[in-house]
């Protein structure tokens, strides 16, 4: 664990330096660092959307490796999180004749055709965080297992609870392909083992990662099951939202999902005063990283998103990686960053400066 808040560490002041130094964000900055062989390779990153900072660090981490290794970076985050935003920026990165786009998508259906466009362009395809239909990227880099976030997330919901009684979910958007996928897997694991049985989805309500309606569908659910025991966001945006409205209306209702430890630290306590127990996440920095280093490795011929493929990450903790088959049986492949991260009480501290 030292190793890994260590390489955080490093991570994020590397990536505080480069926001310094190119303004922060969108738009296309390059570097010809010493003995790189990107120099003219241009490499887009389209986020879900802008104004969230999970976003903002998934594209901090793809810039650093981008430019350390002297390519060119774009990043574009959409005006808001949804696919027809997310096509007319693909289609301006095709017609820019980019060599990659890493994208984290708002449908995994609505976006084929568009990706499939980029690739018949002899773009290099691939996702991070949100899949795209998978035969239309080459992979995709996926935070963590998507069983292991569904198992961490119901559990989480059977021990807050005490094992029994009613959870709500608030997601993202409903289209979102990562969440949708979580709760899928919440809901078989629920399915499967008569352990949870005693537990009762009330509601899945969707925020669309905006802060004032993911409020909102907070303060309904609290009005409209007065027995809910706890609201499960496995969204950032949702589960800060919400959060908020639990500590300041004293609510006993509790929250758990998934949260930035920046954004989430003065609500994480054990006692009656905060909101949530715990919650999860993985190093969206991280997450960013992986993309970064898998465009490269696709656009100079490494991988061609084979499943078996290895390719070396710079100084990530778990390079070199290797290209997993996806579950659904596809064949496409994936890769795993690592196992989704308790944050609670004994740790947020030490997390909270870092993402
Ligand atoms: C939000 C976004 C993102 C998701 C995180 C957990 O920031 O929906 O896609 O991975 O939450």
């Amino acid at each position: 664990m030292k190793k890994k808040i260590l390489s955080v560490l490093m991570c994020t002041a590397l990536a505080a330096g480069m926001l310094a130094g190119c303004g922060g964000g969108s738009g296309s900055g390059s570097s010809d660092s010493a003995g790189s062989s990107d120099g003219g390779k241009t490499y887009a990153i389209v986020t879900k959307s802008a104004g969230n900072p999970y976003n903002e660090k998934e594209a901090e981490g793809f810039q650093e490796v981008i430019e350390a290794a002297g390519g060119t970076c774009i990043v574009q985050n959409p005006e808001a999180a949804t696919a027809d935003a997310q096509i007319t920026v693909i289609q301006s990165l095709i017609s820019q004749g980019v060599d990659s786009i890493a994208i984290a998508a708002n449908d995994a259906n609505a976006l084929a055709s568009v990706c499939q466009e980029a690739m018949d362009a002899g773009i290099k395809v691939c996702t991070l965080d949100s899949d795209v239909n998978s035969a239309t990227r080459a992979t995709f880099c996926n935070q963590a297992g998507v069983q292991e976030v569904g198992q961490a997330l119901i559990d989480a919901v059977y021990d807050i609870t005490g094992g029994e009684g009613q959870y709500a979910i608030l997601s993202a958007t409903s289209q979102a392909t990562n969440q949708n996928a979580w709760i899928e897997a919440m809901k078989s694991v629920q399915e499967s083992d008569e352990k949870y049985s005693k537990l009762e989805l009330v509601a899945v309500e969707y925020g669309d990662d905006e802060p004032q309606k993911s409020t909102d569908k907070t303060q309904a659910l609290l009005q409209n099951y007065p027995d809910l025991k706890v609201i499960c966001a496995p969204t950032t945006v949702g589960i800060s939202a919400a959060a908020k409205v639990l500590q300041d209306q004293g609510s006993s209702v509790k929250l758990t999902g998934l949260g930035l430890p920046s954004e989430m630290a003065e609500y994480i306590g054990a006692d009656d005063a905060h909101s949530c127990p715990y919650m999860f996440l993985w190093n969206p920095i991280d997450l960013g990283k992986l993309a970064g280093y898998t465009s490269i490795a696709l656009v100079d011929g490494t991988i061609t998103g084979a499943v078996g493929d290895t390719f070396e990450a710079g100084d990530m903790e778990n390079s070199p990686y290797t290209l997993s088959e996806l579950a659904d049986g596809s064949g496409a492949s994936e890769i795993i960053l690592g196992p989704p991260f308790q944050f609670n009480p004994d740790n947020i501290a030490e997390w909270k400066d870092i993402y």
